[in-house]
Parts: C-alpha cells; sequence; structure tokens
C-alpha cells in the first residue's frame, strides 16, 4: 500500500479525553474514531489490526476442532425468557422493541440462541461432542464504557460453545480451550495468564479469566511468578487426547494465579515470597463449564446409549477481540507510539523513501516493494514529500516493527536501512539482504497455519 493513496488520518496532539496509552495511540494513529460513547468505527489501519487478530482466533479454534458459524445480534427476547435472563440480565442489557411491538434486544452473549440451535437440530449422542463458534459483534449498555475499545459498549467478541454428552466430556471441551486459547495469545505476542474467576451472569462453577499483565488493567492480580516462566512456543497438541490437555491445564493452573475477585490471601502466602506478585492485568477471554444451566431450562436433550434423554453439559468461551488491539498495544508500546509484535501487525513493513522523484531512490523502492510482495507480506511504502523526521515519527507511532530506509546517498554505496522499532537497531545492508532478513523474521508467523496440521477431527476453511 503507497501512503499517499492510502487513508491514515495521523493526529499531531494527544487526544484530551484519553486516559490510556492504548486509548491515545489509537486515536493518535488513525485506527478508529468514536461514534458515540463507547461505540467505535474501525478506519482503514485499526480494522486490519482486528482482522489479523480476528484470523488467529479462527485459525486457532478450528486447529481444536470447533467449527465456525455465524449467528444475528439482534435476538428475539422470548428466548431469553425461557432460560430465566431476560429479566436477571438488568441494565446491561440493550432492549429493543420493533415494529409489531414484539421485544428484542442486542445480543450481549448467545448462550440462549446457540442452546435453541442445537435443541432444533441435534438429538442424539452419537453427534457430539460438538463445540460451535462464531465470531461477532456484541452489546452491552456498560455504565462507565471507557479507555477506547477496552471497555466498549459495542464489541468483538468470539463466543464458542461446546456441547457433551457428560461432565467428564464437557471438562474435557474446557481444557481444550484453555489450551487452545494460550497458544492463540501466544501468537499474538501476548503473555495470557489463567486465572481462577467468578462465573457472574454466564453461571455455573467452573471459570478461568485469561489476563494479559498491563498498568492499565482494570484488574488488581495475584500471581507466583513461575507461571509467567511457562510457555507453549511450537509444541503439538494431539486436541483430542484428553490426558494431553488435562496435563497442560495442570502445567498452568498449578501456580497460584488469581484476580482480586477470587484471590485467597492464605493460599498466596504459601507461595515463596520471592516469587509472589501482585500487578494488574487486562482480562481477554474466560472459559466457563455451567452444566445444564441452558439445556435443562431449554429443553436441550440427546437420547443417550441406554435411550434415555439427557440434557447436554455445556460451557461457553469467550475471547475479546476489539479488546485484545488495545491490550496488545498496553503491552507493547514506547514514548514514540506503537510497536507490534510480528504476529498482528498491519503492515509487516514500512518502506521510507527519502527523496521521492529520484529516479535510483523510486526504482529501489518499488524493487522492494516488489521483492517483499512476492514473499506474501505486506507494505506500507512512504511515497510522499514528508520531510525525513516527519515520517520517521508516523512509522514510529503506528508501531510497524521493521522499518526499511532508501536515501540517494545509501544507495550510492548499495545499501539500504533495515531497523527495529522494538529496539532501535539500525543495520546497512544491500537491499537483497534486507528482503531475505525480512523473509527470516516472518518465516515463523506467515503460513504457519499451512505448515502446521490442523485437528484431525475437522479442518474448516475460512475466508
Ligand atoms: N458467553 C461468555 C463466554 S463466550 C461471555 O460472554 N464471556 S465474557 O463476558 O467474559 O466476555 C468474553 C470476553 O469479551 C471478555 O473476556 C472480554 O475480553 C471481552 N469483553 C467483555 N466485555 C467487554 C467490553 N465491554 N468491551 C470490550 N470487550 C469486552
Amino acid at each position: 500500500m503507497r501512503l499517499s493513496r492510502y487513508f491514515l488520518p495521523v493526529l499531531k496532539e494527544t487526544p484530551a479525553e484519553a486516559q490510556i496509552a492504548s486509548h491515545r495511540l489509537m486515536l493518535r494513529a488513525g485506527m478508529i474514531k468514536q461514534a458515540s460513547a463507547g461505540i467505535y468505527s474501525w478506519l482503514p489501519l485499526g480494522f486490519k489490526v482486528l482482522r489479523r487478530i480476528e484470523r488467529i482466533v479462527h485459525e486457532e479454534q478450528q486447529r481444536a476442532g470447533h467449527i465456525p458459524m455465524l449467528m444475528p445480534t439482534l435476538q428475539a427476547a422470548d428466548l431469553w425468557r425461557e432460560s430465566g435472563r431476560y429479566d436477571d440480565y438488568g441494565e446491561e442489557m440493550l432492549r429493543i422493541r420493533d415494529r409489531h411491538d414484539r421485544d428484542m434486544l442486542y445480543g450481549p452473549t448467545n448462550e440462549e440462541l446457540i442452546t435453541d440451535i442445537f435443541r432444533s437440530h441435534v438429538a442424539s449422542y452419537r453427534d457430539l461432542p460438538m463445540t460451535l463458534y462464531h465470531i461477532q459483534w456484541k452489546f452491552r449498555d456498560e455504565v462507565r464504557p471507557r479507555f477506547g475499545v477496552m471497555r466498549g459498549r459495542e464489541f468483538y467478541m468470539k463466543d464458542g460453545y461446546n456441547f457433551d454428552i457428560d461432565k467428564d466430556a464437557a471438562v474435557h471441551a474446557y481444557n481444550r480451550h484453555m489450551v487452545s486459547y494460550l497458544r492463540t495469545y501466544e501468537r499474538m505476542g501476548l503473555q495470557a495468564i489463567p486465572m481462577r474467576a467468578e462465573t457472574g451472569p454466564i453461571g455455573g462453577d467452573l471459570s478461568h479469566e485469561f489476563l494479559v499483565l498491563a498498568d492499565t488493567g482494570e484488574s488488581e492480580v495475584f500471581y507466583d511468578s513461575a507461571i509467567t516462566d511457562l510457555s507453549l512456543g511450537d509444541r503439538q497438541v494431539d486436541y483430542d487426547d484428553w490426558d494431553e490437555c488435562a496435563g497442560i491445564v495442570q502445567e498452568w493452573t498449578t501456580p497460584y494465579a488469581r484476580t482480586d475477585d477470587t484471590h485467597d490471601d492464605s493460599l498466596f502466602n504459601e507461595v515463596p515470597e520471592d516469587r509472589r506478585r501482585t500487578r494488574r492485568g487486562i482480562e481477554v477471554g474466560q472459559i466457563f463449564y455451567f452444566g445444564t444451566k441452558y439445556s435443562e431450562p431449554m429443553g436441550a436433550t440427546v437420547q443417550g446409549p441406554d435411550g434415555k434423554a439427557v440434557p447436554v453439559h455445556m460451557g461457553s468461551h469467550g475471547i475479546g477481540v476489539s479488546r485484545l488491539v488495545g491490550a496488545i498495544i498496553e503491552a507493547n508500546h514506547d514514548d514514540r507510539g506503537i510497536i507490534w509484535p510480528e504476529g498482528v501487525t498491519p503492515f509487516h513493513v514500512g518502506l521510507v523513501n527519502l527523496k521521492p522523484g529520484d529516479p535510483e531512490a523510486d526504482r529501489a523502492c518499488e524493487k522492494l516493494y516488489q521483492a517483499i510482495a512476492d514473499l506474501g507480506l505486506e507494505t506500507l511504502y512512504d511515497d510522499t514529500d514528508e520531510r525525513a523526521g516527519g515520517k520517521f515519527a508516523t512509522m514510529d507511532l503506528i508501531g510497524l516493527p521493521w522499518r526499511i530506509t532508501v536515501g540517494p546517498r545509501g544507495l550510492k554505496h548499495g545499501v539500504v536501512e533495515l531497523t527495529c522499532r522494538r529496539t532501535g537497531d539500525n543495520a546497512e545492508m544491500s537491499p537483497d539482504e534486507a528482503v531475505e532478513r525480512i523473509a527470516e523474521i516472518y518465516a515463523p508467523h506467515h503460513g504457519r497455519e499451512i505448515a502446521e496440521p490442523m485437528a484431525r477431527r475437522s479442518f474448516h476453511t475460512w475466508l
């Protein structure tokens, strides 16, 4: 993409209404614009990051064998009356009446809708286990929407629902979700720590939240620092293997890690003192097992092996897709701007032409642009007439992890400059070498979905 033809409305001034770094930087980098309180338009750069995150979520869900679908944002109130949540949910639910005076609502979550789909079409235990998910906009009329996309009223969420024959099978689904979430966040360059959680309006008695450590997080968190040494890395996981998934869950849930909701001082004090940490965190996901809370009142039963009808055991599992954009920035920025992890960056490379109009510089840039495109990677090419200082400031603000700077002076010696946004390290090299370096850097991220086998049971393509 050429910057001269793109829409990147960066702001020079720091917007007064933004209290935290991610909100400020998203506004300044031209990623979002507030439409009304807690509701945002996603401008091209922000939309690109949202899509990258969404794609990672889809790939990891499908790797775990979960089936994508799409449910609407507007729902009929009657379904929520069946589960009893229409009255319970309270002020956070946006209630709407249509022209026929029917009560509708903008979905804050989808347990009822999915349970209705399930009961209409599935009748036998032979069709289980099954996990369906979608990524869709939600609305919660938060009292205090704030921090930009981090606590919005309208927000984008992946929500998945498992249907299993009994508790043991549903606990495996819970474990499988925990493992696939760990992988999902790692691919985004994040460490998200699973912490025991309250279940709130979703219900049930087993739940974990995933928290990204950041000073601006809304929750206070208490943990054993040993948990931050854990990583899945390239570990291949068989998502159908109950013991393997349970083993990984055990590994991640043994060190103490809780939010202020579930914190227990006496247990925390058993952690060796030098490993006890108290910090703040951003909740980027939550998983629940709630058994038959919805299936029983709504009559979602299947015929078991003995011919008897039994209510299915369910759980639901959410990832805050739009919140993640803010959370990633909270965990990755400096005083000059955003620093995107390679896995989610909107463009892989920023290409700065210091002298547009100079035939040598133009030719070198075009060649680099093409060579990077041939790798299947995207470049944002600053071909504008702005002065060098302004170009660098914009690139630093929007946070592309790698920048190639091309100018007539360097080209005389056959070199361009490759700069790492995170460390500020600069190196001169030939344009060919720069392309090679870029290829190496992105190899572990790019095409990963092709290189690694998906879950054996199902592989549904997306896009
Ligand atoms: N039905 C369950 C699981 S699908 C559910 O709704 N879970 S939740 O309430 O925990 O939401 C899932 C995730 O959505 C949260 O972990 C959080 O990351 C994100 N989220 C929740 N509320 C907001 C909000 N107001 N703004 C942005 N993201 C939000």
